[in-house]
């Protein structure tokens, strides 16, 4: 007759943290499961064989997206389609603003970008820079500043525009000013304010993944509010290409404070290849201005800025900001003045 001969009355437990780390597209998460066997109550029965109850319950303890990953491949040959970058960052909230879910983030980043005709290179932007900045776990906003109309391009006032449209939003305490048209290529390149500006952008393809120069301070760069009103924050009057950076950069000197950088390797970022835009051609009167940087900060900036808000548009992926900012020759009709930093 067939029956437990000896009964061993035996409990293991086990409970361990597994962490794993998947990949889903080029998004990384890691996954902690918690493992749980217990094993009991073990019956010896006839002819030396074993019967024992076994649990296993696995739980998901923590599913996180990783912080970051290193270096990224940057490649502009695809076509981005928006509705799949939307898809793919389910946890956007209207206008491209995201909060870490788990945390409290340490800074409220605005992230400016002055703009005007380049779609393409923005859905490039927005499909590559979302996710990365998702994984740097920031609580931010992504504001693009339109430039609305024809007349000549003016980036740093347009900076300053996203500065006080932000601001009117949400209680942002650090701003990332960036070209549409740069992509970090390493995402522990973190968009986000440190005790000194900050530039980013500080090996760029189109420059042989070097700086051009020291004091180059293009492309993407970060302030705190703090930083940025005490340099009073950007010029108005740098129209078309070139010198505000460097206009922003003597500002910083002039106050004492000193750039701080990524390494070369984690601060390499790709450039999209394209033509100069019209109506944004070299301004001649550049090197005469940026000789008088300390002279005229003082009075043109935060404090004298003027622009005429044409529309905001809460997008799915970014909020746009349509502004118009005048014209060399003259102010802005019906032109409001906002700052009142003293
Ligand atoms: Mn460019």
């Amino acid at each position: 007759e067939e029956g437990p001969s000896q009964n061993i009355r035996f409990d293991l437990s086990i409970n361990e943290a597994v962490v794993a780390i998947f990949t889903l597209g080029r998004v990384p998460f890691k996954v902690i499961f918690s493992l749980n066997i217990w094993v009991g109550s073990i019956v010896k029965r006839a002819f030396g064989f074993f019967e024992y109850l076994v649990s296993i319950l696995t739980t998901v303890d923590s599913l996180m997206f990783l912080s970051s990953v290193g270096p990224l491949r940057v490649e502009f040959n695809i076509p981005v389609n928006l509705d799949q970058v939307k898809e793919d960052n389910p946890n956007l909230q209207p206008g491209g603003r995201y909060k870490p879910k788990d945390c409290e983030a340490l800074q409220k980043v605005a992230v400016i970008i002055p703009f005007r005709k380049r779609e393409e290179h923005l859905k490039y932007w927005l499909f590559y820079l979302h996710p990365i900045l998702q994984r740097q776990q920031l609580d931010y906003g992504v504001y693009v500043i339109n430039q609305d109309g024809d007349e000549i391009f003016n980036r740093a006032k347009l900076l300053n525009v996203g500065y006080v449209e932000a601001l009117k939003e949400y209680d942002y305490d650090c701003f990332v000013f960036s070209d549409v048209d740069l992509i970090p290529m390493d995402d522990r390149n973190t968009y986000r304010c440190f005790s000194q500006p900050r530039h980013l952008s500080v090996a760029m393809d189109k420059f042989g993944f070097r700086l051009p120069y020291n004091q180059y301070f293009g492309g993407v760069s970060s302030m705190s509010k703090e930083q940025y009103l005490k340099i009073n924050g950007f010029p108005n009057n740098y129209w078309g290409w070139g010198g505000e950076d460097d206009d922003i950069y003597n500002r910083l000197t002039t106050k004492g404070m000193s750039i701080s950088r990524p390494s070369g390797e984690v601060g390499k970022c790709r450039m999209i290849r394209h033509q100069r835009d019209k109506q944004n051609e070299p301004n001649p009167q550049r090197f005469n201005r940026i000789a008088h940087t300390r002279e005229t900060m003082h009075k043109d900036g935060f404090n004298s800025l003027s622009y005429k808000l044409v529309r905001v548009d809460k997008l799915d992926l970014f909020t746009m900001i349509t502004v118009d900012v005048g014209s060399p020759e003259g102010g802005v009709a019906e032109g409001h003045v906002t700052g009142g930093g003293g």
